[in-house]
């Protein structure tokens, strides 16, 4: 875990802004939990606060898709370009680009990584980011509240992948 940290999850940390990483363990296959954190055009098949999302151009590095959240969070959109998708090493990140929210310069990265969970193929994902901290705001409480919302994020990813594995447990995927 601490490895895996180091060697994908390391940002330049700016000195007005903050990082962290959080973890969860998915029983559920690697590749299936892969098929929906690569789908950076359909964030709303696990994330809960998306309420829409639509894409400019195709699935790859460099395209912008336009987020919309659901009411009664402090926003309601979020311009977010795709940095990193990486097929083989599982590696995916974004930066946010604009929005009537207030994480100037986020970027994000999630790895997904295969472990063995109660002797059954589990998943790995590691979430990590930085970001500005606003004006008005310390660190940790920007810390507090991403975390929140990615810790959500995570448990949802989480349950849409048990249910999926569920199932099918021979763990094929359609792309
Ligand atoms: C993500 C991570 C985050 C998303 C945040 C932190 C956001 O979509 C929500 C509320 C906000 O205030 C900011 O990968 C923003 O989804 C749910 C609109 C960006």
């Amino acid at each position: 875990e601490a490895q895996y940290i180091l060697k994908h999850h390391r940002h330049d940390v700016g000195e007005n802004q903050c990082s962290s990483a959080l973890t969860k363990h998915i029983k559920a296959p690697v590749d299936l939990v892969w098929s929906l954190v690569r789908r950076f055009d359909q964030p709303q098949k696990y994330k809960p606060f998306v309420s829409r999302c639509t894409m400019r151009g195709d699935l790859k590095v460099g395209s912008v898709r336009e987020v919309n959240v659901k009411s009664g969070l402090p926003a309601t959109t979020s311009t977010e370009r795709l940095e990193l998708l990486d097929e083989e090493e599982h590696i995916f990140g974004i930066q946010i680009v604009g929005g009537d929210h207030r994480l100037r310069n986020y970027s994000s990265i999630i790895t997904v990584h295969p472990e063995k969970i109660d002797a059954m193929p589990g998943t790995l994902v590691i979430e990590s980011f930085v970001v500005d901290v606003p004006d008005g705001n310390t660190k940790d409480e920007t810390i507090i509240f991403v975390k929140a919302l990615i810790n959500c994020n995570l448990k949802s990813l989480a349950d849409v992948c048990e249910r999926m594995a569920m199932h099918n447990p021979s763990g094929s995927v359609n792309r």
